[in-house]
């Protein structure tokens, strides 16, 4: 059952996305101090997982509406009606607010995570547990690193390359094909991919020294991505004996011990395994049904 607070007319939205041009309030530069009302609009089987996935990793309540880009619930909370969008209601605050962009949606989580757990923390000399760098702090190292990682995943692997994939060869009845552009896509994909495998830290077995971030769901979510449409071999032995050669945009790019072992450690987090429950469950749920986590 969801609580009658948290069923809203997405249709009502007056100030649309966090960038959107309003006039400043004083509210707009306040810390969020305690966990908001979250609603998270779009298909499980798109980005939007990233982002079920980060919700699942902090363990705190959300609400999921499960839409189609293009269709009006995504209309009302995009500008271009894409997903994922997420709509914030920090009634503390008296604000309401949209924020688009996976990997943006994901970092705001991280941040406000971050900041209400250093609250408590200072409330209650009691609780003395380190904080989850899901994203590490800003100005230091570690988020210098983070932003680099976050914005070369999105702009490299994603935007340059899957992207290309999936509009101009999934989707070509809605965006024309391009048999070109796509193979350089591929070609893209392998270099970019090569130079983050790179990243990978040895000890901590993620891309940051810190730990499992933020920016691992979306390179594993990238790399999942691949290896569905065939670009990024299954198994470490997929392709043997004929190692694919290099540049060769029509085989599957092998996939190295280092990653193997890292992707299997990302599908055995077990926020990885509840999305992607919630991913399957969503199939069987009829379009458009909201769906509630409760807090933990
Ligand atoms: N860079 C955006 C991309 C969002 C995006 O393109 N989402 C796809 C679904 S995964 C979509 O809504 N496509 C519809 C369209 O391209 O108009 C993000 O990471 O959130």
């Amino acid at each position: 059952m969801i609580p009658r607070q948290y069923v809203h007319n997405p249709l009502r939205i007056v100030s649309r996305m966090a960038f959107s041009s309003s006039a400043a309030m004083s509210s707009d530069n306040k810390t969020i101090k305690s966990w908001p009302k979250l609603t998270l609009y779009g298909d499980l089987n798109m980005r939007p997982f990233r982002n079920v996935w980060m919700l699942e990793e902090i363990g705190f309540g959300y609400h999921h509406v499960n839409c189609k880009p293009w269709s009006k619930r995504a209309k009302a909370v995009h500008p271009l009606g894409k997903v994922p969008a997420l709509l914030v209601e920090d009634d503390d605050n008296q604000q309401q607010f949209v924020v688009v962009e996976s990997a943006a949606i994901n970092t705001f989580l991280g941040d406000m995570t971050r900041e209400i757990e250093s609250n408590k923390r200072t409330n209650d000399d009691t609780i003395n547990k380190p904080s989850r760098l899901l994203v590490p702090p800003p100005a230091t190292r570690l988020r210098a690193k983070y932003d680099s990682l976050t914005l070369f995943i999105m702009t490299e692997l994603d935007f340059q390359a899957l992207w290309i994939h999936r509009k101009h060869s999934d989707m070509k009845n809605v965006f024309g094909e391009a048999p070109i552009a796509v193979a350089e896509a591929k070609r893209q994909f392998d270099k970019a991919l090569d130079a983050i495998e790179l990243e990978l830290n040895d000890e901590s077995g993620y891309l940051l020294s810190s730990g499992f971030s933020a920016c691992d769901i979306l390179l594993s979510n990238c790399c999942f991505w691949a290896q569905q449409i065939g670009w990024l071999a299954r198994s470490t032995s997929e392709d043997e004996p004929s190692s694919p050669v290099a540049g060769d945009t029509t085989m599957p790019k092998s996939l190295s011990p280092k990653l193997a072992s890292y992707l299997a450690q990302s599908r055995r987090r077990k926020a990885f395994i509840t999305a992607n429950e919630l991913r399957k469950e969503q199939v069987s749920e009829r379009k458009g049904k909201e769906h509630h986590r409760s807090k933990l």
